[in-house]
């Protein structure tokens, strides 16, 4: 898999990393309250283009994390920009992003596939285990998801947010080629 020029998120070419708040949700208010990185991190901010022709530089991804007193999380994706009408797949996974799209590691499961198993395994390898974030794209290529789970993460945590070029296949939680990533801090 080749790797792609990182981008500079502060600059006009960049996929932008922006905090988003989660919109005010029924039921209790959210708290605490966690956001993504905001968006003047600069090089530092670790947003990738894997494949240009598929997600395009100059698209903006933003993530918001929201862990409200139920013990749930909430995590919400949104993309501007992005190729037009068509799918994408996205998780939260294990790892910060590099240049290389395999740097991020595999999809974060709250209960990690057990030794000796595979981390596609169904029992492990699902939304309620793992944050699926798959969204759809309108006319000007622009579309969001949210996630939520029941479960906060502890010490051991998500670290990005990979974008694949399939929706989740949900038999085996793969969704396609990595084309983007964005490091959140969960
Ligand atoms: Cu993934």
């Amino acid at each position: 898999m080749t790797s792609a020029p990182r981008l500079a998120i502060a600059a006009a070419t960049a996929i932008a990393l922006a905090a988003v708040a989660t919109p005010a949700l029924a039921g209790p208010t959210p708290s605490p309250l966690r956001v993504g990185a905001p968006t003047s991190l600069g090089g530092a901010s670790g947003a990738y283009t894997y494949d240009a022709t598929q997600l395009p530089e100059g698209a903006q991804v933003s993530v918001g994390v929201t862990y409200p007193a139920s013990g749930k999380t909430i995590v919400t994706l949104d993309v501007k920009g992005a190729l037009p009408l068509r799918d994408y797949g996205a998780h939260a996974h294990s790892a910060p992003c590099g240049a290389s799209s395999v740097d991020a590691g595999g999809h974060f499961q709250y209960n990690p596939f057990a030794i000796g198993g595979t981390s596609t395994d169904p029992v492990y390898a699902n939304p309620s285990n793992e944050v699926w974030l798959d969204l759809e794209t309108d006319a000007e290529g622009n579309g969001s998801a949210q996630s939520v789970v029941a479960w906060q993460p502890g010490a051991r945590r998500p670290m990005s947010i990979m974008i694949h070029a399939t929706h989740t296949a949900t038999a085996a939680g793969t969704a396609g080629t990595r084309l983007g990533c964005i490091s959140v801090p969960f």
